[in-house]
Parts: C-alpha cells; sequence; structure tokens
C-alpha cells in the first residue's frame, strides 16, 4: 500500500461492492463481515497460541478420522457463533463437522445463503509456529430443497463469493466475489482489515512446484514426469504443508500447486467443496487455472460433502505444463 492511498477496510470495500447492485438487501454484506469478524477472533487466538493453552490435539478426530487439534475445534466454534445467528444464512457445513448444519429453513429474505469453511486448514502447522489458514465458500441456499444435500452440493462454478484467511507473518484476506480479487491486511492495532491490492494477476508463468514430494513413487507416472522436466529445467520446490500458504504464493509469485492422487488418498487429499473450490475461484479470477486431472475443478459435480480431489492449480502456463505430462 502507498502512504498516499485511501485507507478502505474490508467493511467499506464490501459497501462499495454492495452499491453497485441497487436490488441488494445488505445480506451478503452481513456474512461477509461476520466472516471478517471470525477471521479476526481466530488471528488473535492463534497469536496468543503458547501463552495460552490452546495448542495440541483435543484427543478426538473428525468424521474424516484426522486428529483435531484445540485450535481446530475453537476456530470452528468461532465461526460457528458468528454466523449461527446472521441473517441469511440456511445452512453451514465445515470440515470438522460430519454434516452440514442447517440453521434455518425459512425461504424468503432469511436463510438465502450456504457458507461452507475449513476453519483451520493446515492446523498441523501449529505447533512448529508455521502457518495456517482459513478457507470458505458461498453459495446461493435453495428453498425448494427437500433435503439439505440438494441444496449444498452445487459445483464450484455457483459460488457467488470465496476467499481464504492466512495466519502468516501478517493475517491476510484475499477475497473473491466473482468481480476480481482484492487483497486485505489486518492491522492489528486498529483491528480491521485494510485493502492493499484489487485486481490480482496470477503471474502467466513461474518456475515453482509446490507438492509433497515424500508422495512421489505412488504418483501416476505422468506427475513423476512433470518432476523430472520441473528438476532437470531449474524449478524450485517450495512446500508449507498449508494449501493456503502454498497457493497464496503461487498467487502471488507464480508457479504450480500439485496435490496427484497417491497411494495413501487414491481420489486426492483435499476436499472440493471447502478447499479446493473457493481456491481454484480466486485462482481462476485472477487468471489462473484450477484441474483435478484433466477436469476443471469449478466443473465437479459433488456427491457429497467431504469429497475429495486432486488439484492442479496455479499459473496458466504451468497448469498447462503440467497437463501435458499426464
Ligand atoms: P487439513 O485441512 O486437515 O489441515 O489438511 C489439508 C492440508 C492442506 O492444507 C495441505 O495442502 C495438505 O493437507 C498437506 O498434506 P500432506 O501433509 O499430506 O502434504
Ligand atoms: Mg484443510
Amino acid at each position: 500500500m502507498n502512504q498516499s492511498d485511501n485507507l478502505i477496510t474490508l467493511q467499506s470495500h464490501i459497501l462499495e461492492g454492495e452499491a453497485k447492485h441497487p436490488g441488494a438487501t445488505g445480506t451478503f454484506t452481513w456474512i461477509l463481515s461476520a466472516l471478517a469478524l471470525s477471521a479476526k477472533v481466530i488471528s488473535s487466538k492463534i497469536r496468543r497460541a503458547r501463552l495460552d493453552d490452546v495448542l495440541g490435539s483435543v484427543g478426538a478426530t473428525n468424521v474424516q478420522g484426522e486428529t483435531q487439534q484445540k485450535l481446530d475445534v475453537i476456530a470452528n466454534e468461532t465461526l460457528l457463533r458468528c454466523l449461527g445467528k446472521r441473517e441469511g444464512v440456511a445452512v453451514v457445513a465445515s470440515e470438522e463437522n460430519d454434516e452440514a448444519i442447517v440453521i434455518q429453513k425459512n425461504t424468503g429474505k432469511d436463510g438465502r445463503y450456504i457458507v461452507l469453511f475449513d476453519p483451520l486448514d493446515g492446523s498441523s502447522n501449529l505447533d512448529t509456529c508455521g502457518a495456517v489458514g482459513t478457507i470458505f465458500s458461498i453459495l446461493r441456499h435453495d428453498p425448494m430443497a427437500e433435503h439439505v444435500d440438494e441444496t449444498v452440493l452445487q459445483k464450484g462454478t455457483r459460488q457467488v463469493a470465496a476467499g481464504y484467511i492466512l495466519y502468516g507473518s501478517s493475517t491476510i484476506c484475499v477475497l473473491t466475489t466473482g468481480n476480481g480479487v482484492s487483497m486485505f491486511v489486518l492491522e492489528p492495532n486498529v483491528g480491521s482489515f485494510l485493502r492493499v491490492a484489487e485486481n490480482m494477476r496470477i503471474p502467466e508463468s513461474g518456475k515453482t512446484y509446490s507438492v509433497n514430494e515424500g508422495n512421489r513413487p505412488t504418483f501416476e507416472p505422468g506427475y513423476q514426469r512433470y518432476l523430472e522436466w520441473a528438476q532437470a529445467n531449474g524449478y524450485s520446490s517450495r512446500y508449507a504443508g498449508a494449501m493456503v500458504a502454498d497457493v497464496h504464493r503461487v498467487l502471488i509469485q507464480g508457479g504450480v500447486f500439485l496435490y496427484p492422487p497417491t497411494k495413501k488418498a487414491p481420489e486426492g487429499k483435499l476436499r472440493l467443496m471447502y478447499e479446493a473450490n473457493p481456491m481454484s475461484m480466486i485462482i481462476e479470477q485472477a487468471g489462473g487455472k484450477s484441474c483435478a486431472g484433466k477436469t476443471r475443478i469449478l466443473e465437479i459435480q459433488p456427491s457429497k460433502l467431504h469429497q475429495r480431489t486432486c488439484v492442479v492449480m496455479g499459473s496458466p502456463a504451468e497448469v498447462d505444463r503440467v497437463l501435458s505430462f499426464l
């Protein structure tokens, strides 16, 4: 941000967007403010880790059989508390809950949106002070749906907004409402997210790949051939182990992020609806590409809430290159 730039908070940015839609009721703005509030609360808890007793596992596993960290639970509860009573939210669904939670069944002005989230992505990084994130996706609710799955299981192309918060050396929020990508930094002394970038564009290419190379022996041959090619052509490897951190680096510096199918996770590890879809919408809105094998991720019709997918996303030239090896 230049010292001469106007100071725009996330709140004013959202209101600016709402003003461009004369029929807007403010419901959507209200939901984004709830997400911003959750992000501030979660950020402050993470910043106090090691001072307060919030690290370590709770001794339970979530629906996907993963060990839950105390902060996974705190972040999930924070989001549910911030969103639960908000007008306009019909359904919320989280990585940490077995099923989508129906908040209100009413039609009309109330209950128009579905909010899906991964409360704390990459939480196994917490013990070592590594980066973690929150990812969210917002869909329209179908009030005529008889069963919650009918309204929730929508393709990523139908997202009305997507974003992530990265709790790294700063806390940042990257957001799209389908009209470009903007970035905000949390100013902790003021307690507001301030806009630092608009219309972000991912570099067309970038000589960095981001993948868990420990899994390489079980990758399909095409991925292995790509990695051989990249190594022979002077590419660097970067992997934080938190998708939010890895994809954010790719967004800023270019390159490609991959999580191919592995022996342990033959469908891929990442969750389609609240990890891959929102990150794909952001990457595409910034001019990048995002695929599962040769299929565009946003076009995948989900059949269950916690469905997994493989992922190749990033600079368009680099994604095309990976696909050319498959
Ligand atoms: P989580 O949501 O349970 O934290 O798991 C998702 C994370 C991603 O952030 C990251 O890209 C990936 O899992 C890392 O997995 P691995 O340790 O297998 O490389
Ligand atoms: Mg995750």
